[in-house]
């Protein structure tokens, strides 16, 4: 444990951050109009578990180049919805610049995982270990109502402890907290501000791919004159 940036709530693993309000109400009000025409567009899904295939509690949708999506065959990134088929839409520009800010790592994010969660919706204890690329963090924005984010250690028996994350809070999971276990206990409805649909709205920015390295140019002595 130590003490963090300027700003952050201390005392967080190091590789967490913690950014209360980071995003102003204005922003927050504009980042929600650009998230929800995108959702209206694309629609929800409904992801099971594998193999149980019963339903999460949480409904999903996803925007940028590949989504993570959840089936009775796995859990997996996707270029396409589950249910249209079609490809995802893109990554709104202040969540790309909000990666550019704040995620330390030079190439941008392929998957904006977007996660509903009506009152009663939970998410449980989770690594998220999906990704081929594990050098960039997760960079998460929530929205709408506040919630009860547990944040346990590496190994899923870790003792845990609770962060309560409110709108327009960013939270930044990398280096050596990229693959702590966390998940949402509840969510505090008529808390924040509201969403279409009630409850929370949590975005969370993934690398997936790993980059290939930086071709670096050829010795002089080839090159054509
Ligand atoms: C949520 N967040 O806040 C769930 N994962 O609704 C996550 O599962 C999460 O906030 C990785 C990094 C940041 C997160
Ligand atoms: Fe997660």
């Amino acid at each position: 444990m130590r003490k963090g940036h300027a700003g952050d709530t201390v005392d967080l693993p190091p590789g967490l951050r913690h950014l209360p309000g980071h995003l102003d109400a204005r922003t927050r009000r504009l980042l929600l109009a650009e998230v929800m025409a995108r959702v209206e567009r694309a629609g929800w899904f409904q992801p099971v578990m594998p193999k149980s295939g019963r339903p999460f509690s949480v409904r999903m949708c996803n925007f940028g180049r590949l989504g993570w999506i959840s089936d009775v065959r796995g859990y997996r990134y996707s270029a396409t919805h589950p249910d249209s088929g079609r490809p995802w839409p893109s990554i709104p520009a202040p969540l790309l610049e909000l990666w550019r800010e704040l995620a330390a790592y030079p190439h941008p994010p392929e998957c904006c995982l977007v996660n509903h969660y009506r009152p009663g919706a939970r998410l449980g204890l989770h690594q998220d270990r999906d990704e081929e690329e594990l050098a960039a963090p997760i960079l998460s924005v929530s929205l709408g109502c506040a919630a009860w984010f547990r944040i346990g250690g590496l190994r899923r028996r870790d003792p845990a402890r609770r962060l309560l994350l409110e709108p327009g809070d960013v939270l930044i999971m990398g280096g050596p907290s990229r693959l702590i276990y966390h998940g949402i206990d509840r969510i505090l409805p008529g808390t924040g501000e509201p969403v279409p649909g009630e409850g929370r709205i949590n975005l969370t920015l993934r690398r997936v791919t790993r980059p290939a390295p930086a071709q670096s140019s050829p010795p002089r002595r080839w090159s054509v004159e």
